[in-house]
């Protein structure tokens, strides 16, 4: 029984794509970035991990998954997604993700002049299942430039940013195996957001890839 209270996520056969082999391919001439305002960008690559249907299936069914809670003014809620963070230390849970963070970290070595280092997952089970406007602003994100690449699989959601203290939002969907990487100031001068929503959506597995102390 996986955590989604399945008996399988995907035994009827591949819900998102149909290649065997999973796989990540190169970034260079491939990433294309959209510059926003005061110095944000996204970098964004669409159908980066390929033949990912086993990768989310053995995600969801091996990642020690775990709700937190926070306080909500005098109650204590559960924060609506599952989550798992991997420090520098610790082996990730695929080695296509060590691969990927590997990848990133070399292709942008000279801009971000450190490499990727931790792994944040995030399980939303269903469209309930979101994330506040935020920026990551732990750490270098909060007074100098950096970057968080997210690696997004499973049923698409639309992330939204929107520049911090007021301004029209952006919508970018990300499907399976979609990369995007947020630069330059965007963790201070921007927020983003998961947004709950009433569609009827399947499951979404977020890997976010940041340097040292950035959360
Ligand atoms: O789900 C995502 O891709 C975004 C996650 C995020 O912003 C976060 O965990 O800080």
């Amino acid at each position: 029984m996986s955590i989604l209270g399945q008996d399988s996520f995907l035994g009827q056969g591949s819900l998102f794509d149909l290649g065997d082999d999973i796989e990540v391919g190169p970034l260079a001439g491939r990433i294309r970035r959209e510059q926003l305002s005061r110095g944000a960008w996204i970098d964004l690559l669409p159908g980066w991990l390929t033949g990912a249907d086993s990768l989310f299936e053995d995600l969801v069914d091996g990642v020690p998954w775990h709700a937190e809670e926070r306080q909500m003014y005098d109650r204590v809620v559960e924060v609506p997604r599952l989550l798992c963070f991997y420090g520098e230390q610790d082996p990730l849970p695929h080695p296509v993700l060590t691969h990927a963070r590997d990848l990133l970290s070399a292709h942008y070595a000279e801009e971000l002049g450190e490499p990727f280092r931790t792994a944040g997952l995030c399980l939303y089970r269903d469209g309930k299942d979101s994330v506040a406007w935020h920026g990551d602003t732990i750490g270098r994100g909060k007074s100098s430039d950096t970057m968080v690449a997210i690696v997004s699989l499973g049923s698409p959601r639309s992330l939204m940013l929107r520049p911090r203290g007021g301004g029209p939002a952006i919508k970018q969907n990300l499907g399976h195996g979609d990369l995007i990487v947020m630069g330059g100031s965007c963790q201070r001068t921007w927020e983003h957001a998961i947004p709950k929503t009433s569609k009827a959506v399947g499951p979404r597995i977020s890997v976010q890839f940041r340097p040292r102390g950035v959360r």
